[in-house]
């Protein structure tokens, strides 16, 4: 860990506590599991002050973690295609019914870094109905105490500066808190944080999924979601 990813992470870390303050709601399924999240007992925050912004896209403030082995991982690394039309050519992942599972990894394992991977496209476009109910889950596969990974869906097109959050106005719609990285190098015996949280599409346009983390958006990790 150099100076500045070190700085990288005390960053993130102050704009994670900033976000717990005022996060009055219970909290579901974080009771324990060391390294899942931010900041041990109670530390994973809900999306509470922060997050609660205009709710264009409602109730997507709630967030819950979760360790996963590898075997888990990797089936939500395939359960991520589930559901979807998927279009390499123009690097897009549709969606359709009322009820939608969104499985986003960061950083899959032989994908580049400081990227989102959704079955299987890096950071690609993801095409929702109006009015599903989204079940987003993320898990962060990276590796070092320096990549953290999170993810919040906002209005705030990119290109986004080091730090994004302060200039997302009405604040972002919905959203997972950062997740720590994989404890150990080797991919088989590691444990990976997941978080999920629910909302509702329930205005169309265009939005951008990112992450929160300070540097990574501005690094390219984002992609942009589109409620139709
Ligand atoms: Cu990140």
């Amino acid at each position: 860990m150099n100076a500045r990813t070190r700085t990288t992470l005390f960053a993130a870390l102050l704009l994670t506590g900033a976000l717990l303050l005022g996060a009055t709601l219970a909290q579901r399924g974080m009771g324990g599991a060391p390294g899942t999240g931010y900041g041990g007992a109670g530390g994973f925050g809900m999306m509470g002050g922060g997050y609660g912004g205009a709710g264009m896209m409602g109730q997507g403030y709630d967030a819950s973690a979760r360790t996963l082995d590898f075997d888990a991982a990797r089936a939500m690394i395939q359960s991520s295609s589930r559901g979807a039309t998927i279009d390499p050519t123009t690097n897009t992942v549709r969606y359709s019914g009322t009820t939608v599972t969104l499985d986003v990894i960061a950083v899959q394992p032989g994908k580049p870094d400081t990227t989102f991977e959704i079955a299987g496209l890096v950071d690609p476009t993801v095409e929702i109905p109006r009015g599903a109910t989204v079940t987003l889950n993320l898990v962060n596969m990276d590796y070092g105490a320096d990549m953290p990974h999170g993810l919040v869906i906002t209005r705030f097109p990119p290109p986004y500066p080091y730090v994004a959050m302060p200039m997302m106005g009405g604040g972002p719609s919905a959203g997972i808190p950062p997740l720590v990285a994989r404890n150990e190098q080797d991919l088989q015996t590691a444990t990976y944080a997941a978080g999920s949280t629910q909302f509702h599409a329930t205005t169309p346009g265009v939005y951008y999924y990112l992450c929160q983390v300070p540097g990574h958006a501005q690094e390219g990790m984002y992609g942009k979601l589109i409620v139709e």
